[in-house]
């Protein structure tokens, strides 16, 4: 299997409105083995999901988004000496091949969302560095492989054990930068959801989401999600490694990841489960909707696996809010689609937010920031033209 980013278009587009500001264009990609996506960047590969097909229950795996690290990504792997090696604090190291996952092993699937920490932050006020996404830094899929708990078993985990670390194929392309090693509680790995997934919506893994194996950590932002997953180490101590105790942190104990910008919080916390959000799909920003007629207004609602109970739309800057439905429920940690029957009545703008509400009563904050952008979820607004 070969690994190639063709840009198709590398140029910056860019144009000037009435005003004279620049404008930038989207800039797209067809990569091997993918369908057309958002570039971010293409050293390492950085590829968004348009919009468009989020109005799906599953993300199809051509327009599953990319996030990578690392530069050095393997460009060939070959599914047969490839093996996955657990060791460390267990009776038994272990080298298991794809096909011994397949047939060693009780099969088991879920339906879970995974988020990228850094989904949506290019709409951070004031601006955060690190990858602009706007809302295609995530998908919902169905994984199948081999649940963790199955394969801790089998190695004989000692016990006592504090975390479990994972490492993928991928490496750094100057010594400077560490390694993508990301390690979770032994508990919570142990927990009979985390699991190794050799499939996504029942095909193989493309290789730029991390064939031949992804570790699918339900309800957790998909820092953790570790693709190209071939080392798993049970580790006696807690793992201090660059990518646990430098990047991906978060305030503290305190809601929604907020802090604001003249007093940072002042203890942080690796990054952990997803927060409630709820986003607008269709229609897209500033579309005209045709006045006196109802028009279904379109979205999605997720949390960390905790039961969206609630979406609401408000067109009056939050004064008032009316329910929205909840279409087919796929699983606690799938995403929720919803829709809204709007009527408008007047010819003007309206500006519609949207708020999600789960089952612990957690919902959407009016505004939100941090200095990394990660975990965006203030309450959205969509600008139509009633005419
Ligand atoms: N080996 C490896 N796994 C990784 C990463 C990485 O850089 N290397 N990035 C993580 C991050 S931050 C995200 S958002 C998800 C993205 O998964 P995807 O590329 O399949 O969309 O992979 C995670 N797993
Ligand atoms: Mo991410």
């Amino acid at each position: 299997m070969l690994l190639s980013v063709i840009i198709f278009s590398c140029k910056t587009k860019t144009t000037s409105d009435k005003t004279g500001s620049k404008i930038v264009k989207d800039e797209w990609v067809k990569p091997e083995g993918k369908g057309t996506l958002l570039l971010l960047t293409d050293r390492p590969p950085n590829l968004e999901t348009p919009l468009k097909y989020f109005l799906l229950d599953y993300t199809p795996n051509k327009v599953f988004f990319v996030r990578w690290h690392l530069a050095g990504l393997p460009t060939t792997i070959n599914a047969d000496t490839f093996r996955l090696r657990i060791g460390g604090n267990v009776a038994h190291e272990l080298a298991l091949s794809i096909a011994d996952l397949k047939t060693k092993f009780t099969r088991y699937t879920i339906t879970a969302l995974c988020q990228c920490a850094g989904n949506s932050r290019s709409f951070f006020d004031p601006r955060v560095a690190g990858g602009q996404w706007k809302n295609g830094a995530m998908g919902n899929a169905k994984w199948t492989g081999v649940k963790l708990k199955d394969i801790l078993l089998m190695a004989g985990a000692k016990a006592g054990s504090m975390e479990v670390t994972f490492n993928g194929l991928d490496v750094p392309p100057m010594s400077a930068t560490p390694d993508f090693v990301k390690s979770l509680a032994y508990d919570h790995a142990a927990d009979g959801e985390v699991m190794i997934a050799y499939e996504m919506n029942g095909e193989a893994l493309p290789l730029l989401n991390g064939y031949p194996l992804k570790l699918v950590v339900p309800g957790w932002y998909a820092t953790y999600w570790v693709g190209m997953l071939n080392e798993v180490q049970v580790q006696k101590d807690t793992f201090n490694g660059f990518w646990m105790k430098k990047a991906y942190l978060i305030p503290k104990d305190i809601p929604n990841g907020n802090e604001r910008t003249d007093s940072l919080a002042a203890k942080m916390e690796p990054i952990n489960k997803m927060d409630v959000r709820s986003i607008f799909v269709s229609p897209e920003p500033e579309q005209v909707i045709p006045l006196s007629q109802s028009y279904a207004i379109q979205g999605l609602a997720f949390d960390a696996g905790d039961d969206i109970t609630k979406v609401e739309i408000s067109v009056d800057s939050g004064k008032t809010w009316m329910p929205a439905k909840l279409d087919a429920d796929l699983g606690k940690y799938s995403w929720r689609r919803w829709h809204y029957n709007f009527i408008p009545m007047q010819k003007r703008m309206y500006h519609l937010q949207v708020k999600a509400t789960n089952a612990k009563g957690q919902t959407q904050p009016v505004h939100q920031w941090n200095r990394s952008g990660y975990m965006h979820n203030e309450i959205e607004t969509l600008s139509l033209k009633a005419e």
